[in-house]
């Protein structure tokens, strides 16, 4: 999966939730979630499984401190990606809880996941189109550096 590593790219999910992820390395990515449910949060140094499904489709998976568990194929060659969200309760029924830097705050998610409600999940499942690409390499720490709020304007949307 080295071809996948270093790519840096923003996506818009059919329901309208927009993200932004790099792949930093090949068991590691940095993310921000500008709009959506949880939008404001921002992730550092989330363990991930990737594995490659094509020349140019990567599968990435991954549980989070809150409890949600995440898994996406990304078609870079289509520019379009799939992504599957299962929530918690707690975060369906109080999303807001988990808007911030996480990385300053492990514990508290991990006390919220642990408290629930778990279940019934909340299972998202939607296609996005990527609307920015680009080759960062491996571990650049500045390319998720600031929340998705602190952006200089137009940034999200920027097309290339
Ligand atoms: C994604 C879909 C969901 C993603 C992250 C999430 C970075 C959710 C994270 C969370 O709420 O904890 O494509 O990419």
């Amino acid at each position: 999966m080295a071809r996948f590593v270093g790519k840096h790219f923003i996506y818009t999910y059919e329901n309208g939730w927009q993200y932004e992820m790099y792949i930093k390395n090949d068991r590691t990515i940095d993310y921000r979630i500008h709009s959506g449910i949880v939008g404001g949060r921002w992730v550092r140094e989330q363990s991930v499984h990737i594995v490659r499904l094509s020349d140019d489709v990567v599968k990435i998976s991954w549980d989070e401190p809150t409890g949600t568990a995440v898994s996406v194929a990304v078609n870079f060659s289509e520019r379009r990606l799939h992504g599957v969200i299962f929530f918690p309760q707690w975060i369906a029924e109080a999303p807001q809880k988990t808007v911030c830097y996480q990385n300053d705050h492990l514990a508290l998610m991990q006390q919220y996941r642990d408290a629930g409600p778990t279940y019934p999940k909340l299972v998202i499942d939607e296609f996005a189109s990527i609307t920015f690409l680009e080759d960062c390499g491996v571990n650049d720490e500045s390319v998720i550096a600031c929340a998705p709020g602190d952006l200089p304007a137009g940034y999200a949307s920027r097309q290339q």
